[in-house]
This record gives structure tokens, sequence and C-alpha cells, in this order.
């Protein structure tokens, strides 16, 4: 029985001290399983996905959450806020519950996908819609959270980026070793930033004996860190990474060159096709901006790049169930009928 286990697994990596709450809501130690069908369907034997969905928000945001909200709290803050797409909401919510804290959210009007909203409204959070984009959005709570001394739970919180490297300490234990290529969505380009400093960490500690490429994924509607450009209007179906001016482009472009590694983009429709091929295929269940990683992979092999001796992971960030209408824009196979042995044996056999 463990009370925190990222605390309990990988202390001598966190900044924490004596005074660092332990609160957990059992975040980390998600599973790394291994690809039945893509991975040998696209030529990719050795394929793993990171099922991120598995966090008590159902994202990754949890594992960065449980320290930037502790660390607000042993600096005797009372509330916290973030801007958000959607899952740093829900995720800061609930960890500002746990602590008793207040929480304000404040994210882009009329996109954001209805589980997160549920989550940040049954967590208590006062939600602001701004009719704006996200990038207006962290603009505003970097401002704000300066002015009246609001805990900011952005990952521009260097909390946050120690809590998430904690991801890549969870692939190399599993793995037995560091992968060679990672692929991530990105979207505000924390997470991709965050594994990258939790490989190399490992790497210098002793516990790899090398660091993956990695391999990260935008939006094309929302791709600035592809363009070098700022995206001053971002569109995309994964509304998790509609991103126009990512707060850790710098970091992610850093962990892409040192890496040895790529960022590129992928369109709506390769994303959504990747998330019906999860679904279908392996059975995962992921939000659109998840799916953008596999979709990423699935372009990188179609380049005839040969990944045949390579082990991958693909980063699942985000669970399904967060955005049912997009799970219910696909075509399902539906029938009413009368409540009948005839009228169902008769679909049955047709
Ligand atoms: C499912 O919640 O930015 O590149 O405000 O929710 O670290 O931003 C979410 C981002 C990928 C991109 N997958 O990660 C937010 C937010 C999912 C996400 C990303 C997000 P970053």
């Amino acid at each position: 029985m463990t009370t925190n286990f990222l605390i309990d697994s990988y202390s001598e990596f966190l900044p924490i001290d004596g005074d660092t709450s332990r609160k957990s809501l059992g975040e980390g130690n998600t599973p790394l399983v291994r690809s039945t069908n893509i991975g040998p369907e696209i030529g990719v034997p050795n394929l793993y996905f990171k099922l991120e969905t598995m966090n008590p928000t159902g994202s990754f945001k949890d594992r960065g959450m449980f320290l930037a909200v502790a660390k607000a709290v042993q600096a005797n803050s009372r509330s916290v806020i973030c801007a958000s797409t959607g899952n740093t909401s829900a995720a800061a919510s609930a960890y500002a519950s746990l602590h008793g804290l207040k929480s304000f959210v404040v994210v882009p009007s009329g996109k954001i996908a209805m589980g997160k909203l549920a989550q940040a409204s049954v967590h208590g959070a006062s939600i602001i819609q701004i009719r704006g984009s996200f990038d207006n959005a962290l603009n505003i709570v970097r401002e704000i959270s300066d002015q009246l001394q609001i805990a900011l739970v952005n990952s521009v919180n260097p909390f946050r980026l120690e809590g998430q490297k904690t991801a890549a300490f969870e692939v190399v234990d599993a793995l037995g070793k560091a992968p060679d290529i990672l692929c991530i969505p990105v979207g505000n380009a924390g997470n991709i930033s965050a594994y990258w400093k939790g490989f190399k960490e490992y790497a210098a500690a002793g516990r790899a004996s090398k660091t993956p490429m990695m391999y990260g994924f935008q939006a094309q509607g929302a791709a600035p860190i592809v363009n070098n450009k700022i995206i001053e209007n971002p569109e995309t179906i994964a509304t998790a990474i509609r991103i126009g001016n990512p707060a850790s482009w710098e970091k992610a472009a850093s962990a892409r060159d040192e890496s040895g590694g790529v960022i590129d983009s992928v369109s709506d429709d390769e994303i959504l096709h990747a998330y019906r091929y999860l679904a279908s295929a392996e059975g995962i269940f992921c939000e659109p901006a998840s799916a953008a990683s596999v979709a990423g992979l699935i372009k990188t092999s179609r380049l005839g790049v040969d990944l045949s001796g390579a082990t991958i992971v693909c980063v699942i960030t985000g669970h399904g169930l967060k955005d049912p209408d997009t799970a219910l824009s696909v075509e399902a196979v539906q029938y009413e009928v009368d409540p009948t042995i005839e009228a169902v044996g008769e679909i049955l056999s047709s």
C-alpha cells in the first residue's frame, strides 16, 4: 500500500521536502500496454501505448497537478487559477478540492469538451468562459495570478513539469530501457518538455543507457512550432491542443533538437482516423488530441522509414469519455425496435 506512488517511487527526482503534502488521488503508475494490432499492421512490431487515460481525472495532467497544488498549499495559497483547453481545469479543480482550496478556471467559450466542463463543475471550480482562445486565457491568468496572488497552476509553473516528468521514469521502468522513439501530442508543449527532462535525468542517474528521439505532433490548424510562427486563430477538432502560441515553445524545440527528433503536424482527418483505429483495433478509447501521437506515427511509417526494429511508445494523454460529442459523431451501428425477441432477433440474423 503506497500513500503517494510518485513520491514513494521517485522522491529523489522531485522538488519536495518534509513539509510538502503527500495527499494523492492515485495519480501515476499508469499501464504501458503493448499494441496488439496497430503496431504489426503499420510495420512497428514493438509498439506500446502509455495509458495516461488511467489517471484519476482521466489525463496526464494529474501527474503535475498533484505537485503544483501541494506546493501552492505549502506557500499558503488559498486558491489556484489556470487557463485551460479542458484537462488542466479538470485536474486543477480536483486537486484543489482534495486540499480544500478554491479554484478558478478560465477557458475558451464553447471550445471545451463536455466531460471536462462536467469535471470542473462537479469539483466546484468557478468557471470563467472567455470569448477568445486558450492563448488569450493564458495571458489573462498570468497577469491576474500575479496581481491577486493566486497560485498559477498552468505548466509555466515549474512544479507541473517536475511532476509530469515521472511518466518518462515509468516508461523506462516498464520497458527496462528507454524506447527508441516517443510519440506525443503537442499543445502548450509542456508534456513533451517534461518527458524530455525526465528521460535526460534518468539517463544521467544511470537508470537508462540512452534517451529516446522525441516525436511531437501538433494539429495542422494549430501548428505554431511546425510552422515557426504564432497562429492567431488555431482550429482543430482536437480541442485539447487548439493552441497557437505554446508557453513551452522553446523547451519543446530543444527537446526535438537535442533528441534528434521531429515536431510535425497531422490533419484532423488523420487524427480522427487514428482515434477510430485505436478504438476499433485496440479497444483504446482516447480523446482526439491523444490520437495525434498515433496519427503522427502512422504518417511517419508511411514516409517509408523502417521502424521494424524500433521500440516506440505513443503517449495516450486523455480519456475518450471526456469528449462524448466526438465519439457520438462516429457513425454508430444503431437500431430502435419494439421490445420483442422477434424484433431483436431479426436484426441479429439480417
Ligand atoms: C489530452 O488542459 O493544454 O503540450 O489546458 O489535454 O503539455 O499542452 C491540454 C493539453 C495533449 C497537450 N493531450 O499537452 C489544457 C491543455 C491532451 C491534452 C495535450 C493536452 P501539452
